[in-house]
């Protein structure tokens, strides 16, 4: 196998990506209030996080503690700074700045806790990366508004930005507005559909739903989302005009199955039917086959004139990107007619492809095909990778060290096509964050042995443990990697 090497320029961006929901834990600390991200039990793999009403007594809410990073932040940056990270995307926990989200004044204390976070980044020379809504809008949105199925949480976000655009003006350079906003456009009956569209838009679906509600539901607050987001970025450039702000995506790539012509059609489908937010996004505008669906569907969403002036004003500055995985498709025929072409496909298995213990896909060559497919679909875009890793068991050895081969193995590939992407292709990559870079809370099944860090943190899934933090062999390979501008992987 070829072993060429290349390098990236002095300014790309190389560090790693954390939620705020995942790691901060103190969930009632400093004025905070519920969010949905609080009302999720533990699960596991194949094991569903469950939304209970409210937070009952007794049950495991993982994200309540995290990995207590409300308190450890400085010793964990500093771990970060070792590793020579450049750039810490995290998120600002929407609740700690409006509890309610409807609050007549933002939370002082909450405020002030992302200045002395932001001020430890810049310390240690790491630039924040900062995402407005990381899953977990306020509860009381939910209960009193319906999360965003309801217009007016457009308002209460765009003035949540306002507040912390204003706030960190001279701290935070880079922003994005929703994470993953498209994992809602999945639409199924299968139980992690319902946890998508729970993360991304606080609605819950009654046991009667068809999948044609769920997709009116999604479209609606997709919709009503991107409005948001675009009304943020053009304040955001108000306030500060070097700010960059993006939007942010998962674009696992899809794959058809066959070449059959009907296999090509579905996977081409299967793309548009989740693109289109990005679409709207980059170019401010609709695409002709979502304008199309709604013209002949019946289902008129509520889009106003105002509304497109408002996404055309509003164009993101990048897109930033996870990446973790492809998808593999193939026809059938009328699954859903009415739900035209977004239902026409099924997922299959890729026998090309190896996968995690959590059965996710592990396909490298994916990341430099889904860069230049994103390059083509929007030529010279700049693209930040927010998210990329490998969930893992790990095993501590009685000398306390943790030997990640894996996760080593599987970073390395992922990173060597991206820098083919950039060197070979052209595509215009400005950072690579990895995710989890200290072990954190799994969103996906809640759990803590789900790992991705190169730093170990001594905690299980039910929070017990001491806490403490390990270096993993991946700790020492990533810092070379940075330390060489991406040259040295092996
Ligand atoms: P976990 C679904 C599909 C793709 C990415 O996931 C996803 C999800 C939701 O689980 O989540 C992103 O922790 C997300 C992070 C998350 C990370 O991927 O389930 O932005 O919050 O932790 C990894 O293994």
């Amino acid at each position: 196998m070829s072993k060429e090497t290349y390098q990236l320029n002095q300014d790309f961006l190389w560090g790693g990506a954390i939620a705020a929901h995942q790691a901060e834990g103190a969930w009632q600390a400093g004025g905070k209030g519920v969010s949905i991200a609080d009302v999720l039990t533990a699960g596991a793999h194949n094991l569903p996080r469950q939304i209970t009403d409210g937070v009952v007594e007794g049950l495991n809410y993982p994200n309540h503690h995290g990995i207590e990073f409300y308190d450890t932040y400085k010793e964990d940056l500093a771990l970060m700074a070792e590793m020579g990270f450049k750039a810490f995307r995290t998120s600002i926990a929407w609740t700690r700045i409006f509890p309610n989200g409807d609050d007549a004044e933002p939370n002082e204390a909450g405020l002030a806790f992302y200045d002395d976070l932001f001020d430890e980044m810049h310390k240690h020379g790491i630039e924040p990366v900062i995402t407005l809504q990381h899953f977990e809008m306020p509860y009381h949105l939910v209960e009193a508004y319906g999360g965003w199925s309801n217009r007016q949480v457009i308002d209460l976000f765009v003035r949540y930005a306002e507040v912390v655009f204003k706030r960190y003006r001279d701290k935070v350079t880079y922003w994005m507005t929703h994470n993953e906003i498209s994992n809602q456009t999945a639409i199924s009956d299968d139980p992690i559909y319902q946890f998508l569209v729970w993360t991304n838009s606080g609605i819950r679906f009654d046991e009667q739903a068809t999948l044609k509600d769920k997709q009116e539901a999604m479209v609606q607050a997709g919709h009503y989302e991107l409005v948001a987001s675009a009304r943020a970025v053009k304040i955001g450039h108000e306030i500060n005009p070097d700010f960059v702000i993006g939007g942010m995506a998962n674009v696992a790539p899809f794959y058809p199955a066959t070449p059959s012509p009907a296999d090509m059609l579905a996977w081409q489908k299967a793309r548009q039917a989740r693109d289109w937010m990005m679409d709207v996004h980059v170019r401010g505008e609709y695409p002709s086959d979502m304008e199309k669906f709604f013209e002949r569907s019946g289902f008129r969403p509520d889009i106003t004139d105002q509304d497109r002036e408002d996404l055309r004003a509003g164009v993101v500055d990048y897109m930033a990107i996870s990446y973790y995985n492809s998808t593999t498709v193939r026809a059938v025929s009328d699954k859903d007619a009415e739900m035209e072409d977004f239902g026409n496909f099924e997922i299959v298995k890729n026998d090309y492809i190896k996968t995690n213990d959590w059965d996710w896909g592990i396909d490298p060559q994916g990341l430099r095909f889904t860069l230049n497919e994103m390059n083509e679909l929007y030529p010279g875009l700049k693209i930040m990778i927010v998210e990329n890793g490998i969930g893992a068991y790990d095993t501590i050895e009685a000398d306390g060290t943790i030997h990640d081969p894996y996760r080593v193995d599987y970073l390395r590939e992922h990173i060597r096509e991206m820098e083919k992407a950039v060197v070979l292709d052209g595509v215009d990559v400005i950072g690579f964050l990895s995710w989890g870079p200290i072990d954190i809370v799994s969103a996906g099944t809640g759990e803590m042995k789900k790992r991705y860090g190169y730093i170990y943190v001594d905690l299980d899934d039910m929070g017990e443990g001491s806490g403490q933090r390990l270096k993993k062999d991946s700790f020492y390979w990533y810092r070379e990697v940075i330390a060489s501008g991406g040259q040295t992987l092996d």
